[in-house]
C-alpha cells in the first residue's frame, strides 16, 4: 500500500538533535546546532518568571477547557504590546488582527495559508539564505517561493544595493519575508537606515511585508529589535508579523507564538481575524492551553514582566560574552585569520563560513555539532566548552 511513499530525507536542523542525542561521546560533545539557548551550565533554563506563573496555574490547578480558536485575549494582547508597543496607535484603533499560534512555525503556517487563500497569485520571496523551514512552510501551503539577494560572504554584510534593486522589480502583492532582528542563519541584520529604505520600496511597490521575529530581545533590546515592524506600521503599511516565545521565554516545547496582521481599518481587522480563526479551525482547531496561560500571566503582570525582560537580557549578554571569547580564542590560535564576524553578528547565530566538509569533520572528529550550512548556535557555548570548540575549529581550518 505504501510502496509509492518516498522516504523523508530528514530535517537539516532537527535531524541534528537526534544525531546529537545518540552520540555517546558524552564527555566532550557540544550542541551548537538547533537555535536553543543553554545556560553556562549547559542546561535548558526554566525562567524564574515562568516558574512563578506556573505556581499560579498549579494552585489551584486550572481546568483544561478548550481555548478560543485564536487563543486567550491576554495572550493576544501580550503579542501586540510587545511587537507594536503598548501605546501604538494601530492597537488603539483596533486595526490589528492577532491570534495565538503553535509556535512561530504555526504562525508562519497560518499566515502562509491566508496568503494562499486570499493572494493566490503572490510569490513569497525569502532572503538568500533563510531559515530552511520558511521555504518548507510556504511551499507546503502551495505558495511559490523564490529568493532575494541578502547575505554577502565577502563583506559578511548585506548585499544591500542588490536587495533594493531586486525589490523594485517585484509585483504588487508579492510577499517579502523579512527578519526584523537576529537574522537566521547569518546573524547579519539591516541597520535602521537600511530598513527605512527597504520599507519605502515595499510601500512604493505595494509589496506585502511578512516579518518573522523569533528572537526579540536577543539583538539590541525588546524595543530596538522591533524597529522594522514599528517603522512599517508608522508608514501605514499593511504588515504580517509572526512571533515566537520559544526562545525568549525558553518555552520551546509549549509551542507559543502569534500571528498579527496590521490592517487598514478596524472593520478589515475583524474580517481578517475571522479568517485566521477559520484557518486554525481547519488545521488544529485551537491552540494549546498551558503556554497560553503562562504567557498571559507573565506578560500582564508588571512585576513578572520586568523580571522576564531582565532574564532575556541575561541570556543576550551571555551570548555576547561567548561571541567575544570564541573570537579572542580563535584569533590567538590563527592570528592570520579575521574572526571579527563573531562579534559583529547578532542574536543566537553566527554564520561561520565553514564548509559542509569542515562541519562534518567537526562532528565526526570532535563531536561538535553545527548545521551543515556553517551556522553555529553561539548560545550552546559556555566557559567550559569554548576553548575546546575553538581548538576544534582551528584544527579543521588548518
Ligand atoms: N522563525 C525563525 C526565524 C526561526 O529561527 C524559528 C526556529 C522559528 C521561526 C520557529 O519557531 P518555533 O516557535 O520554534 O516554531 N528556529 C530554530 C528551531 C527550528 O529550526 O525549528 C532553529 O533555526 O534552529
Amino acid at each position: 500500500m505504501f510502496e509509492h511513499v518516498t522516504p523523508y530525507a530528514g530535517d537539516p536542523i532537527l535531524g541534528l538533535m537526534d544525531k546529537f542525542a545518540n552520540d555517546d561521546r558524552t564527555d566532550i560533545k557540544v550542541n551548537l546546532g538547533v537555535g536553543v539557548y543553554y545556560t553556562e551550565d549547559g542546561k535548558l533554563p526554566v525562567l524564574e518568571c515562568v516558574k512563578a506563573a506556573e505556581k499560579q496555574i498549579a494552585s489551584p490547578p486550572k481546568a483544561r477547557g478548550y481555548l478560543p480558536m485564536d487563543g486567550l485575549p491576554g495572550y493576544r494582547k501580550a503579542c501586540q504590546n510587545l511587537l507594536f508597543g503598548r501605546d501604538s496607535d494601530v492597537l488603539k484603533a483596533g486595526r490589528v488582527a492577532t491570534i495565538a499560534t503553535l509556535g512561530g512555525s504555526g504562525a508562519l503556517k497560518v499566515g502562509a495559508e491566508f496568503i494562499h487563500d486570499w493572494f493566490p497569485k503572490a510569490t513569497c520571496y525569502v532572503s538568500d539564505p533563510t531559515w530552511g523551514n520558511h521555504i518548507g512552510i510556504f511551499e507546503g501551503s502551495g505558495v511559490e517561493v523564490k529568493k532575494y539577494p541578502y547575505y554577502d560572504a565577502k563583506t559578511i554584510g548585506v548585499k544591500f544595493d542588490e536587495l533594493c534593486e531586486f525589490f523594485k522589480n517585484l509585483n504588487e502583492n508579492d510577499v517579502v519575508l523579512l527578519h526584523p532582528c537576529c537574522h537566521n542563519p547569518t546573524g547579519v541584520d539591516l541597520t535602521n537606515e537600511q530598513w527605512d529604505t527597504v520599507l519605502e520600496i515595499v510601500k512604493d511597490k505595494k509589496l506585502i511585508p511578512f516579518m518573522d521575529i523569533a528572537y526579540q530581545g536577543f539583538g539590541d533590546d525588546m524595543e530596538g529589535d522591533a524597529y522594522a515592524i514599528r517603522r512599517a506600521v508608522e508608514m501605514g503599511l499593511t504588515v504580517f508579523v509572526s512571533n515566537s516565545f520559544s526562545k525568549n521565554l525558553s518555552l520551546y516545547g509549549e509551542r507559543v507564538g502569534g500571528l498579527s496582521v496590521v490592517c487598514p481599518s478596524k472593520e478589515e481587522a475583524e474580517v481578517v481575524q475571522g479568517q485566521l480563526k477559520f484557518i486554525v479551525r481547519r488545521i488544529y482547531s485551537s491552540p494549546a492551553s498551558h503556554g497560553n496561560h503562562v504567557v498571559d500571566i507573565v506578560m500582564n503582570n508588571d512585576e513578572l514582566f520586568t523580571q522576564w525582560i531582565g532574564e532575556v537580557y541575561e541570556m543576550r549578554d551571555r551570548i555576547r560574552d561567548m561571541r567575544q571569547k570564541l573570537q579572542d580564542t580563535l584569533s590567538a590560535k590563527l592570528p592570520e585569520r579575521d574572526f571579527s564576524y563573531f562579534t559583529k553578528q547578532r542574536g543566537m547565530f553566527s554564520f561561520t563560513g565553514l564548509t559542509a566538509e569542515q562541519v562534518v569533520r567537526l562532528r565526526e572528529e570532535f563531536a561538535v555539532y553545527m548545521v551543515e550550512n556553517g551556522r553555529m548556535c553561539i548560545a550552546g557555548l559556555n566557559n567550559k566548552n569554548v576553548d575546546y570548540v575553538a581548538n576544534a575549529i582551528a584544527q579543521v581550518l588548518k
